[in-house]
């Protein structure tokens, strides 16, 4: 998989960085004061204990979630994310860092809301069936990725397969994937458009600073790639035995040769599930090097060329990870891109 993709490289900074205390042992090298209260509880908001891992340790958070109704008894948690600095980027030391990694401090300004889970089957079922959208895989001719249960081999494009479709077993709490960057926006839009509330796709920057939760470490758990199967469903020993060909997956079994339901693994000091693995994540920015962006609140709103990409993030499920899930680690893919690892989650910017 991924084969669908463009390859590109670049980066960005920011400002000032923020420290958290987030819990009775750890001081968050992510900002922030926690977000102010409001007045009265806004309607869909709520206060969650729950429990993390973040490098090397675990701890309990609390975190103010917003839930957005999709219609149908359907709905979609984000999390609120404070204001902060940090360093966007990989130090030179970091294993299998690429050079359009390079660190530089970037500030957040202003407090976002991010997906608590990768946007899911269901979630986005609830969007076509609301509006009887279809997507470019659905609507190009060319359809998707898949896997082929009677080959045991991946293949695409083809055209049964889809966002319904993969070949591999999915409900309606997997992470949807097969969709393009535009379909992603239009999702996005939709929800928008129902919930009169800024919904669209993160930003590049938001998204690293979301992942890294503070940490510093390559990945949210830690420096060391094995440990990933405490927070992400990746390439692993259990992908392994189904996939001997795969070279360099971790060896610790996360349990999933294919994509998992979202959710299932621990979250990062911000409470955000799957940041690293399950689906990959399209971003709001065109790919480009990170070193004609301003450092607050970083976007690329407009391609560099016309073979610019979109951003990618996180990596996925797939044979390339763990190099491909580092918190640094840059993906572009052509807007018309579609794989059966890359999904997307949503931000919103508060009223
Ligand atoms: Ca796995
Ligand atoms: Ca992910």
């Amino acid at each position: 998989m991924l084969q669908d993709r463009v390859q590109t490289g670049a980066l960005l900074l920011l400002g000032p960085l923020m420290l958290a205390s987030v819990g009775p042992n750890v001081v968050l090298r992510v900002n922030s004061k926690p977000p102010p209260q409001a007045p009265n509880a806004a309607k869909g908001m709520k206060e969650e204990a729950f429990g993390y891992y973040q490098e090397g340790k675990t701890g309990r958070g609390h975190r103010r979630v917003l839930t957005l109704d999709l219609g149908d008894g359907v709905t979609l948690d984000l999390v609120r994310i404070p204001t902060g600095r940090f360093q966007m980027g990989s130090p030179p030391s970091e294993k299998d860092r690429l050079s359009n990694e390079d660190q530089h401090d970037v500030e957040i300004t202003r407090d976002f809301y991010l997906g608590k889970f990768e946007v899911t089957v269901g979630q986005f079922r609830a969007f076509v069936k609301d509006t009887g959208y279809r997507t470019e895989p659905e609507t190009d001719g060319q359809g998707a990725w898949g896997y082929n249960p009677d080959t045991g081999k991946f293949e695409g494009r083809k055209p049964k397969y889809t966002w319904r479709f993969t070949g591999f077993a999915q409900t309606d709490e997997y992470p949807v994937v097969n969709v393009t960057w535009k379909d992603a926006d239009a999702f996005c839009r939709w929800l928008a458009q129902r919930t009169k509330k800024a919904v669209r796709l993160p930003t590049e920057a938001e998204w690293e600073y979301s992942c890294r939760a503070g940490s510093t470490t390559r990945f949210y758990s830690g420096e060391g790639a094995e440990m990933l199967v405490k927070v992400a469903n990746v390439g692993d020993g259990t992908a392994k035995k189904k996939f001997p060909d795969w070279e360099s997956t971790i060896a610790s079994e996360d349990g999933y040769a294919f994509a998992s339901p979202v959710g299932r693994f621990q979250a990062n000091r911000f409470g955000l599930y799957d940041m690293h693995g399950n689906a990959w994540e399209w971003c709001q920015d065109w790919y480009g090097p990170y070193s004609d962006l301003s450092a607050k609140d970083p976007v690329r709103e407009e391609p560099v060329n016309d073979k610019s990409g979109r951003v990618i993030r996180g990596g996925g499920w797939g044979k390339r990870t763990p190099r491909f899930c580092s918190s640094a680690r840059r993906n572009g893919g052509a807007p018309g891109s579609r794989d059966i690892d890359l999904g997307f989650r949503v931000s919103l910017r508060p009223d």
